[in-house]
């Protein structure tokens, strides 16, 4: 496991001088912004120009040269360029951005200009969901990551917000704790991290000064959970005031969430822990905390029921996250988003029946890991799932719905550049000669 961990994360381990340098490019991206601000003001990425085909193209914000193609994908009802509704929200196309963690936040974790360049030239996919940010300063697991937890780091998001709509794109904050994923180097007075039990994860921290070995963590108090809970809330409330259109819940890749639900991190033996009805308590009660900010339908949750990611293990991943998604499908929410791969080299070989868990929740499902665009239209059209997230090659791509539709060449992603660092590998990934028209960094 630690081998890959290092492999995942080999990239962020820069030194912590490097971390703080990114912040020099602040001043020209402000420029380069407003410029942009001025180019784009009239609407979404791509503006309609003929009268034939403008309800489709506003729909999946295409520009006339990739129209032919998309609107061949429409003579079946359901593409990936088909509009869906999530929630209140009309979502144009079904291709969604992943959370990926980027470490690039600012000074005080707090979203910089960058940051909203970086996602308003994604804002073509129908959603965007935001990297993790924690919703507390013991929810830090790794330098430079964003925040949600004060008012510097709701101004820095309001940045992305308001440059993601203006663009016509929609945005989820993804909410987050690392729980034991963390050091006390990164933590409020050198603490502990915490977690369900004290177990300690294989691997390393990713730290300021480089890598440290996982500490065992201290597992939390029965009544220090229901302040967890609050901070999910309070983080929710925060996203609301920053202009986001809802919030996604990290239930996945071993953080705290998961920590609890699966049984090889959770040996609590009080309300919290013992039977999956136990364990699944802690995310039930932040997904309450958290639909009575935003309402339930405005509310996404994300699971990872097989990635060993973190030292994770569950002995019955089936019935564990059978019973997890059931109980969400009951919660009316806007969507369920699962990572149906090992991202690990080391897999525990268990296979499980996604669409069971997609049938078992019953609302829209959002599949991930590793589709490319023939799968992942085929996985919408034959019903496997309702929308597709893509990580790496939205991170490549920021025009990825335009070169789908286009049947274009995909840029590569750059792994050197994946975690930290300025805007080399981050803003400056090319779009479509086509589209130079408008808006791209
Ligand atoms: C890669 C590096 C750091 C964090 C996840 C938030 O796996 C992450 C993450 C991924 O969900």
């Amino acid at each position: 496991m630690s081998r890959t961990i290092e492999a995942i994360m080999r990239h962020m381990t820069l030194p912590s001088n490097e971390f703080t340098n990114q912040r020099n490019g602040t001043e020209k991206l402000e420029k380069e912004i407003a410029v942009r601000k001025r180019v784009c003001a009239e609407g979404p990425l791509f503006s309609p120009l003929s009268v034939r085909s403008v309800t489709f193209r506003n729909r999946i914000g295409l520009s006339p040269l990739a129209q032919a193609s998309a609107e061949d994908e429409m003579s079946n009802d359901r593409s990936l360029f088909s509009p869906v509704q999530v929630g209140p929200y009309e979502l144009r196309n079904r291709l969604v951005m992943a959370p990926m963690t980027r470490n690039r936040a600012g000074r005080g974790n707090v979203p910089q200009p960058m940051n909203a360049l970086y996602y308003a030239q994604r804002a073509s996919a129908g959603l965007i969901i935001t990297e993790a940010t924690q919703v507390s300063p013991q929810g830090v697991g790794y330098p430079n990551t964003p925040g949600i937890h004060n008012t510097e780091q709701v101004q820095g998001w309001r940045q992305v917000t308001q440059a993601v709509r203006r663009r016509g794109g929609r945005i989820f904050l993804q909410l987050w704790h690392v729980g034991r994923i963390s050091h006390p180097s990164l933590q409020p007075d050198g603490a502990l991290p915490v977690a369900p039990s004290a177990i300690r994860p294989e691997g390393v921290a990713h730290t300021y000064e480089g890598t440290k070995p996982f500490v065992t963590p201290r597992a939390l108090e029965t009544d220090e959970i229901l302040e967890i809970v609050a901070q999910f809330r309070a983080g929710a409330q925060h996203a609301l005031e920053a202009g986001f259109d809802g919030v996604e819940l990290h239930a996945a890749n071993g953080y705290l969430i998961d920590q609890f639900l699966r049984d090889g991190s959770n040996r609590r033996t009080d309300v919290y822990g013992g039977p999956i009805e136990n364990r699944a308590r802690f995310l039930k009660e932040v997904v309450e905390a958290v639909a009575e900010v935003w309402g339930p339908d405005r509310v996404g949750v994300r699971l990872s029921p097989t990635n060993p990611f973190n030292s994770m293990y569950d002995s019955d991943p089936q019935a564990t996250f059978g019973y997890v998604v059931t109980h969400l499908g009951r919660q009316g929410l806007a969507y369920l988003h699962v990572v149906e791969v090992d991202q690990s080299e080391e897999t525990t070989g268990q296979v499980i029946n996604f669409g069971r868990l997609r049938d078992a929740f019953g609302g829209m499902y959002m599949a991930n890991g590793g589709y490319d665009y023939a799968r992942a239209n085929a996985s919408i059209a034959n019903g496997d799932s309702d929308l597709v997230s893509f990580g790496r090659l939205f991170l490549a791509n920021p025009d990825l719905p335009e070169r789908f539709a286009n049947n274009e060449l995909l840029n590569t992603p750059d792994h050197t550049t994946f975690y930290g660092g300025g805007d080399k590998g981050y803003t400056d990934y090319p779009f479509l000669e086509s589209l130079t028209a408008c808006c791209h960094g």
